[in-house]
C-alpha cells in the first residue's frame, strides 16, 4: 500500500474519532473497515479525490426522540428512541430496530455503518440504517410491549416509508413487536403500506424464511467457508452463543445439515447439552414461554446450565456467536483455537473484538465477519420488500433457494475481493473491499450529496 493511502485513512480515522467522542463501538467498526481499504483506494484513486470516504463515515441523518409510555402499574416511563439513517446511495435506508437497555448513539451508529456495507454485499438495492431504543423488554407484559411500540412508532412513522426507510427486527424486536409497530403505523397514516417494515406476519405481507434467514444464512456461509478447505458440516460439533432468533435458526440449519450444536446462552449464562440441543425444547423455552436459558437445562436430562463461565471454553470445531457485539474476546478466541476450532462465522454484528479476530488470523482459522455471514436476514428482508411491491407471496422452498444463492454469492465476492486486494483468504478485507466498491461507486455516480 502506498504511504498516501495509509496517511489518508489514518487522518480520516483520527478526525472522525475526534468529532464523534465517546462512541467506542462506532470507532471500532470504523477502524476495522478503514484499515482494510488501503489496496482498494490505491487501485481507485477517484474515490479519495471525490471525498467519498469522508461522506461514508458521516450518517445522512440521525434522529433521536423521546418515547413516553405508561407501565402496568400506571407509572410514566420515558425511553430514548433512535434511527440512524446512514447511507441511501444503493436504495432506501434498511436495517433493524434494537430494544435493549444498552442502546445508545454509539451502538446505533456502529450498527448503521456496518449495515451499509452488509446491505451492499447482498447485491440488492438497499441502503443502510439502524434504530431502536434503550427500552428493556425483559419481564414486560404484552400490554406494556404494545404501548411502548405504539409510542415509539408515533414518532418514527414520519421518518420511514417503503421508498424511504424500511425497519425490521434485531435484538428484542421480533414478530410480536413488528406487529404492534405495523398496526400503529397503519393507524396513524391510514395506509396499509406493507413495504414499510419487514419481518411481518405471514398472513399480512410477511415473507417465508424471513424468521429463519439470518441463522440459516450464517450456516450456509459457514458451509461455503468449510468447502474451501474440503471440509463439511457433517459430524462437526458446533458452539453457539445466544438463544434468540439468530441462534435458534442457526442451530436448526446446523442440525439439518448433520452438524451437532451443543450450546446456547443468554445474558444469565449458557447451557451445554452433549447429546445435541433439543431444538423443540429451546423454541418452547425461548420463543413461546420467554424464559431464561436455565429452564432448558431444568427440563432436559443430561444438559447442564453454567451461570459463570464462558461458552467459548466448550470444545468444538466450528463456532457461531449469535448474541451481541464484542461477546468473544481474545481469551475466548485463544480457548477456541486451543480446542481445535477451524471456522468461526459471526451471527451477531461485530461479535468478536479486534484482538480475537487477530488471533483467528494468526491461527489460520476461517473467520467470517458479521456483515458477510449474517447478511441473510436483511437479504430476505429485501426479498420481502420485492414480494410486497409485486403483491406476491413466494413459497418457502423458493425463498430458501434464493437465500442460499445470495449467501454463496456473498462468499465468492468476498473471497475474490480478498484475493484481488492482496489478502487471500481474508474475509474481513474481502467483504469490506467488495462492499465499499459498490457503495462508493454509487455515491460517485450520484454526485456530491
Ligand atoms: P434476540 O433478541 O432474538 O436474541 C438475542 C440473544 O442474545 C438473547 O439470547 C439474549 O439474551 C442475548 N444477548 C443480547 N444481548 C446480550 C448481552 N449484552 N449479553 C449477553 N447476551 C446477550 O436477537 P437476535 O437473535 O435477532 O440478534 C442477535 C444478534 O444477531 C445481534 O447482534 C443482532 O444485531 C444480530 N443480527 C440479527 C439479525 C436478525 O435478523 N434478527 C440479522 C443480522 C444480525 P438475553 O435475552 O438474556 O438478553
Ligand atoms: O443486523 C441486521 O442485519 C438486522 N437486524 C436485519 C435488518 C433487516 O432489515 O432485516
Amino acid at each position: 500500500m502506498t504511504s498516501s493511502a495509509t496517511d489518508l485513512i489514518e487522518d480520516l480515522f483520527t478526525r472522525t474519532v475526534e468529532r464523534n467522542p465517546g462512541e467506542p463501538e462506532f470507532h471500532q467498526a470504523l477502524h476495522e473497515v478503514l484499515e482494510s481499504l488501503g489496496p482498494v483506494l490505491v487501485a481507485h484513486p477517484e474515490f479519495a479525490d471525490s471525498g467519498v470516504l469522508e461522506r461514508l463515515v458521516e450518517p445522512e441523518r440521525q434522529i433521536m426522540f423521546r418515547v413516553p409510555w405508561v407501565d402496568d402499574s400506571g407509572r410514566v416511563v420515558v425511553n430514548r428512541g433512535f434511527r440512524v439513517q446512514f447511507n441511501s446511495a444503493l436504495g432506501p435506508f434498511k436495517g433493524g430496530l434494537r430494544f435493549h437497555p444498552s442502546v445508545n448513539l454509539s451502538i446505533m451508529k456502529f450498527l448503521g455503518f456496518e449495515q451499509t456495507f452488509k446491505n451492499a454485499l447482498t447485491g440488492q438495492g438497499i441502503g443502510g440504517a439502524k434504530g431502536g431504543s434503550d427500552f428493556d423488554p425483559h419481564g414486560r407484559s404484552d400490554a406494556e410491549i404494545m404501548r411502548f411500540c405504539q409510542s415509539f412508532m408515533t414518532e418514527l412513522y414520519r421518518h420511514i416509508g417503503a421508498d424511504t426507510d424500511v425497519p425490521a427486527g434485531d435484538i428484542g424486536v421480533g414478530g410480536r413487536e413488528i406487529g404492534y409497530l405495523f398496526g400503529q403505523y397503519r393507524r396513524i397514516t391510514n395506509r396499509h403500506e406493507t413495504g414499510v417494515l419487514t419481518g411481518k406476519g405471514l398472513g399480512w405481507g410477511g415473507a417465508e424464511v424471513r424468521t429463519e434467514a439470518t441463522g440459516y444464512g450464517a450456516v450456509f456461509f459457514m458451509q461455503e467457508m468449510l468447502s474451501t478447505r474440503s471440509e463439511r458440516l457433517e459430524g462437526k460439533t458446533a458452539i453457539i452463543s445466544g438463544s434468540g432468533n439468530v441462534a435458534i435458526y442457526a442451530i436448526e440449519k446446523l442440525q439439518q445439515l448433520g452438524a451437532r450444536p451443543i450450546t446456547a446462552s443468554d445474558s444469565t449464562g449458557f447451557v451445554i447439552d452433549e447429546q445435541g440441543i433439543d431444538l423443540e425444547l429451546l423454541k418452547e423455552v425461548k420463543e413461546r414461554s420467554r424464559e431464561r436459558i436455565s429452564a432448558y437445562a431444568n427440563r432436559r436430562p443430561g444438559a447442564r446450565f453454567v451461570a459463570s463461565g464462558r461458552v467459548w471454553e466448550v470444545p468444538g470445531q466450528i463456532a457461531i456467536p449469535a448474541a451481541t457485539q464484542n461477546e468473544l474476546g481474545p481469551d475466548d478466541a485463544a480457548a477456541l483455537v486451543k480446542n481445535g476450532v477451524i471456522a468461526v462465522a459471526e451471527g451477531s454484528n461485530m461479535s468478536c473484538t479486534p484482538d480475537a479476530v487477530e488471533l483467528f488470523r494468526q491461527a489460520k482459522v476461517l473467520f467470517a465477519p458479521g456483515k458477510a455471514a449474517n447478511a441473510g436476514g436483511v437479504a430476505v428482508s429485501a426479498l420481502e420488500m420485492a414480494q410486497n411491491a409485486a403483491r406476491e407471496h413466494w413459497s418457502f422452498e423458493k425463498s430458501e433457494a434464493r437465500l442460499k444463492s445470495i449467501m454463496v454469492d456473498i462468499h465468492s465476492a468476498a473471497l475474490q475481493a480478498a484475493e484481488r486486494y492482496e489478502h487471500p483468504g481474508d474475509y474481513v478485507v474481502g467483504a469490506n473491499s467488495a462492499a465499499f466498491l459498490r457503495v462508493a461507486s454509487a455515491m460517485l455516480d450520484q454526485g456530491l450529496v
